[in-house]
């Protein structure tokens, strides 16, 4: 089982790298300000997390600057989130905006958000 996963994860990055997206080009100022909208974001993430996989892809579609963290092998991280979001479930967002923060689980939800920061 844990050979099948290896197996499965392996391929999802295989086929991430060939197939990686290319990312948006926007005017400087377009850039500052999507820039400045996911400053205080951070994605909790496993690196083959196929789930995680789908967010970095559209991370990387749309240019942005948010840091990850991964919480399979970094502890820290692992805990972090189970304290912050209540659950150890991968992606998550953590959103730091306006003095207040949010933890944000579903992949297609993430992706909303995103879009939505992008537009
Ligand atoms: N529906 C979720 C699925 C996420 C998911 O199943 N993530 C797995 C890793 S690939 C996970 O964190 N599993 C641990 C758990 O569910 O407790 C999404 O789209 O984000």
């Amino acid at each position: 089982m844990k050979f099948i996963r290896v197996v499965l994860g392996a391929l999802i990055l295989f086929f991430n790298w060939v197939f990686t997206p290319r990312s948006i080009k926007r005017s400087s100022e377009l850039q500052q300000q999507v820039d400045k909208n996911v400053k205080g974001f951070t994605l909790y993430q496993y690196k083959a997390c196929p789930f995680c996989v789908k967010v970095r892809r559209e991370i990387k579609r749309q240019a942005m600057k948010i840091p990850t963290k991964d919480a399979k092998r970094d502890q820290q991280s692992a805990d972090e989130l189970v304290e912050g979001g209540g659950r150890l479930k991968v992606p998550c967002l953590k959103i730091e905006e306006a003095g207040t923060v949010r933890w944000m689980y579903e992949s297609s939800d993430i992706i909303s958000f995103l879009q939505q920061k992008a537009a």
